[in-house]
């Protein structure tokens, strides 16, 4: 649709910016703090990019007040951040590390003292390592109750003052890069072993959102997922089957679990047929249908949009690794054979690590998510990684990440115009941080630190162009870009 007029932000608008503990806190073994399956598998050769690790990352654990300081110049309404679940539990369960809980009681209040409301992750990968090695973290039924008792935890520290809670950030990708491409902890590669890691984890996020409501703590909560909206290569019949297989099994298997508590016919159909289907019982089909374990909003992360088309059963293409190095055109295509391939598509143009660019495509996101599932949205994560480069006088000219973010925030803003409900937009990221498996190179702050995968220099910040210009978009509401 087009508009002679677009409606404005809401008033109450969350314009604001996020990050994760594992990214920016460092100080990995300080106060307490347990280790995480991160920490472990950051020293295994080969994973991360020039095998960078967030041991120190960008110290945020130790400047969080000057990285407050320069959010609040930023006139940042919101900020969204995780805890470290190993920081505050550094067994996962048990006794808990009260250092690790002041650290984020300091963080809220100095938030709060400057008008930000803090949006909590409760959980953004850093699974505790005792969990894993005591009992294989997310395959096990065991940790449906060690998740929800740490959120209990959070809920009864900092309800007082958290408004949005999210639950499990991009259960999509820890789940099928832990389990299927090995991209991630625990590096296994075994499809049942995915689907069955992932309905506990399905069975986790339920327990505590239902824990939420049954004991009526203030605001909302709701996942995280990272949705890339399919689109077929062109009108061919077989290919726009193929855009619908894609979505069925890359968005839908998540998203109506978490909003319908069912999954959806035609992937379980497809999962049974190989043999990979996940084991449920009707308990877990019960909680997971329940009302009350269902989001508030659904948190969207939104980088990209997918093209896809027909991929044969026999000799078609397999799940590929992803471009970690910013070396443009190095990525290959990825499918599930029988099911999708990717395409190249036209119409876009792609940063350095081949992520297509395309703000329309976030409308069509939202778009769906409002018609599918009509929860109200919160654009949890959206950003443009890229190469900066620090010039003297300590200038960040980043003018790339400007037209990227306007042109998405144009439509958010049209999509609102469509009638979504949008709280939100924590761009990722804040400050400059450890791309997990693509080291320091590949930027996504206003606020550049100075660090890279060899050197820990200073790690002064310098707020790039992009921090202006952002600063007078939230002035503004959004009405200036
Ligand atoms: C999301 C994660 C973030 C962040 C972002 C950018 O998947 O939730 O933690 O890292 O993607 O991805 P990358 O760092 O791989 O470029």
């Amino acid at each position: 649709m087009e508009y002679r007029q677009l409606a404005p932000f809401p008033k109450d608008f969350l314009w604001g910016a996020a990050s994760a503990a594992y990214q920016i806190e460092g100080a990995y073994q300080e106060a307490g703090k347990g280790r995480s399956v991160w920490d472990e598998f950051v020293r295994m050769p080969g994973k991360t990019f020039k095998g960078t690790n967030g041991d120190v990352a960008v110290d945020h654990y130790h400047r969080f007040e000057e990285d407050v300081a320069l959010m609040a110049q930023a006139g940042l309404k919101a900020y969204r951040f995780s805890i470290s679940w190993p920081r505050v539990l550094p067994n996962g369960r048990g006794p808990v590390n009260e250092a690790g809980l002041a650290f984020y009681d300091r963080l809220i209040n100095a938030l709060i003292a400057n008008k930000i409301e803090p949006i909590v992750t409760i959980y953004h990968w850093d699974l505790p390592q005792a969990l894993q090695a005591e009992y294989g973290g997310w395959e096990s039924r065991h940790i449906i109750e060690d998740f929800t008792n740490y959120a209990r935890l959070l809920f009864e520290r900092f309800g007082d003052r958290v408004q949005h809670w999210v639950t499990l950030n991009e259960q999509n990708v820890f789940i099928t890069h832990g389990y299927l491409t090995a991209e991630h902890p625990p590096a296994v590669t075994d499809a049942k072993r995915t689907y069955q890691a992932n309905h506990i984890a399905n069975l986790a996020n339920a327990s505590v959102i239902k824990l939420f409501h049954e004991k009526g703590y203030q605001g909302g909560i709701g996942p995280s997922f990272a949705y890339s909206p399919t689109y077929a290569l062109n009108a061919a019949p077989e290919n726009q089957l193929a855009a619908d297989n894609a979505e069925q099994i890359n968005a839908d298997l998540w998203m109506d679990v978490y909003a319908w508590g069912r999954y959806p016919k035609l992937v379980m159909t497809y999962l049974e047929q190989n043999g990979i289907a996940p084991e449920m019982t009707e308990a877990d089909q019960a909680l997971l249908a329940n009302p009350l374990a269902h989001p508030d909003f659904m948190g969207l992360n939104y980088y990209q949009t997918m093209t896809v088309t027909t991929n044969p059963l026999e000799g078609g293409v397999g799940l590929a690794k992803q471009n970690t190095s910013g070396k443009k055109g190095t990525s290959q295509a990825s499918g599930l054979p029988g099911v999708y391939k990717t395409a190249d598509n036209p119409y876009m143009q792609q940063t350095d690590w081949d992520w297509n660019i395309d703000p329309e495509g976030l409308r069509i996101a939202l778009r769906r998510i409002e018609s599918r599932y009509g929860l109200p949205v919160l654009i949890t994560e959206n950003g443009l990684g890229a190469f900066d480069s620090l010039q003297e006088g300590g200038q960040v000219h980043d003018d790339y990440r400007i037209a990227f973010l306007k042109a998405h925030i144009q439509a958010i803003r049209e999509a609102i115009t469509d009638g979504v409900s949008v709280i939100g937009y924590t761009t990722w990221s804040f400050t400059d941080l450890l791309s997990w498996t693509n080291g320091y190179q590949k930027r996504y702050g206003f606020v550049y630190v100075d660090r890279d995968e060899t050197e820990e220099r200073e790690l002064n910040r310098y707020s790039k162009d992009s921090f202006y210009w952002y600063q007078k978009v939230i002035k503004t509401n959004g009405e200036v870009l």
